[in-house]
């Protein structure tokens, strides 16, 4: 096992690493910006680095700098978190080269699942179920008329680049395709340096379903069910939830083991997600995530595993401590991501909290780095926390959420709170009615109301 590991991150996730670490024996270095002196994750630590100045390119993006603090220290593995360096292909190459270990799989694979066309074909070859779409990149308007009479109309253009939704073109009907083509490639070359685009199917209200899994040296592959995603507001997820409310244990199992048979065709290391669109009881892979997400938490409450904890232990070489038939998904658990922002607006809120209290009892966990008298700087994402609640069926812990709502005293700052509150009274989401559209449709409609 390693014996000492930095974290180059900040916030929750820096928190969540550490405290694996801790529970494995093994010491923690963080790095931080000259804005995050006095963050919770520099305290908690063993030992700290300063990387540089507040703006993430500066300092959390900041390669050299980070691995100068492994040097330094003496780390023998960089956990990358997400975000920041955690899908970055040459980051994970250099730490190799520089003899320290990368806590996440190959450069190779995270490079093939950045090129969203390279992804699609490596895991359709395994027999993942793929958006009907064209065939690799576009090279010709011709060729674009071709494949989106062959799929049919509305279609997506997307950027191979892309993911996160960022670069989409939607096109109506043929005589949109040009113009959207043309936006689409020109908008991707100046974004990512790369105007490849390829187009698909549009799926008109799906929902967002990822699949957890995780691979270790040792050939074993295991998936870990689903988590639906499916309420977000611009490309940011919102609330996660797992189980689905709209899948049957059959079909949990069938699209668990289709995905668990392609990553160990693709000989993949760590953990990973990959994320489906759901529609009409079909699914439809759209990319796939070679790091920890931030949603992890609903299915280590429903598995009894913890994810960072095996996903340290897969990269020092050991095996996995469960086996595939060990994992049984029980209960349910839900987690909001908090953010200080306006509830209404979603404008940023950073600022000195003045009161904290964090919500707890039976089946609540709150994953942050806040504390009282905190001040959160301007510089970083704006999630503060996520509340994650879990008991034996949903609807306990619908109730169990709204009582940790409640309970929870974040002064001085506006959060997202209120808005959880009035999305528990919202019928639709009571029944787990809702599609990845479903959350801006009931924003606006709440706006045309007050
Ligand atoms: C789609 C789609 C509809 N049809 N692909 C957006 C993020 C990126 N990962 C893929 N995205 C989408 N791809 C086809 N063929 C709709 C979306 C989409 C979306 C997907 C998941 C979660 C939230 C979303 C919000 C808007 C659009």
């Amino acid at each position: 096992m390693f014996k000492k590991v930095l974290i180059a991150n900040r916030g929750e996730i820096a928190l969540r690493v550490h405290r694996a670490c801790r529970e494995l024996g093994i010491n923690t270095v963080a790095v931080h910006s000259t804005a995050d002196s006095k963050a919770m994750h520099v305290r908690m630590a063993d030992e700290s680095v300063c990387i540089g100045p507040p703006p993430a390119k500066d300092s959390y993006l900041n390669i050299a700098a980070i691995l100068s603090a492994a040097e330094i220290t003496g780390a023998d593995a960089i956990h990358p978190g997400y975000g920041f360096l955690s899908e970055n292909a040459r980051f994970a190459e250099i730490v190799k080269a520089h003899g320290i270990t990368f806590i996440g799989p190959s450069a190779e694979h995270i490079r093939t699942m950045g090129d969203k066309i390279a992804a699609k074909k490596a895991v359709g070859e395994l027999g993942i179920p793929l958006v009907p779409g064209s065939d690799g990149a576009l090279s010709s308007i011709d060729e674009a008329r071709e494949a989106a009479k062959a799929i049919g109309y509305p279609a997506l253009i997307k950027a191979a680049a892309g993911g996160g939704g960022r670069g989409m073109k939607l096109v109506e009907d043929e005589s949109q395709l040009e113009q959207q083509l043309q936006a689409a490639s020109q908008e991707a070359e100046a974004a990512f340096g790369d105007g490849s685009v390829y187009i698909e199917r549009y799926l008109k209200t799906p929902r967002h379903i990822e699949i957890q899994i995780a691979a270790d040296s040792h050939g074993n592959v295991v998936h870990l069910g689903e988590r639906d995603c499916s309420l977000q507001r611009r490309n940011q997820k919102v609330l996660e939830e797992a189980p689905s409310p709209v899948l049957t244990p059959e079909q949990r199992a069938e699209i668990g083991e289709t995905t668990r048979k392609a990553i160990e065709g693709l000989g993949y290391l760590g953990v990973g997600t990959v994320e489906y669109l759901y529609e009409n009881g079909e699914f439809f892979f759209i990319e796939m995530n070679t790091r920890l997400q931030v949603e992890h938490p609903v299915t280590e409450h429903v598995t009894g595993i913890d994810l960072v904890r095996e996903q340290i232990s897969i990269a020092a070489g050991n095996p996995l401590s469960f086996k595939q038939e060990d994992v049984k998904i029980q209960g349910h658990a839900i987690e909001c991501r908090i953010n200080a922002e306006d509830p209404k607006t979603f404008v940023p809120s950073p600022g000195k909290i003045k009161e904290f209290h964090a919500p707890g009892g039976l089946g609540v966990r709150f994953d942050s780095a806040v504390y009282d008298g905190y001040d959160i700087p301007p510089f970083y994402d704006s999630m503060i926390g996520k509340l994650i609640v879990f008991g034996d069926n949903r609807e306990l812990v619908l109730n169990r959420l709204r009582r940790a709502l409640e309970e929870t005293v974040l002064a001085g700052i506006k959060t997202t709170i209120p808005l959880f509150e009035e999305l528990l009274d919202e019928p639709e989401f009571q029944r787990g009615d809702y599609h990845i559209h479903w959350l801006g449709e009931w924003l606006a409609r709440q706006e045309e109301e007050t």
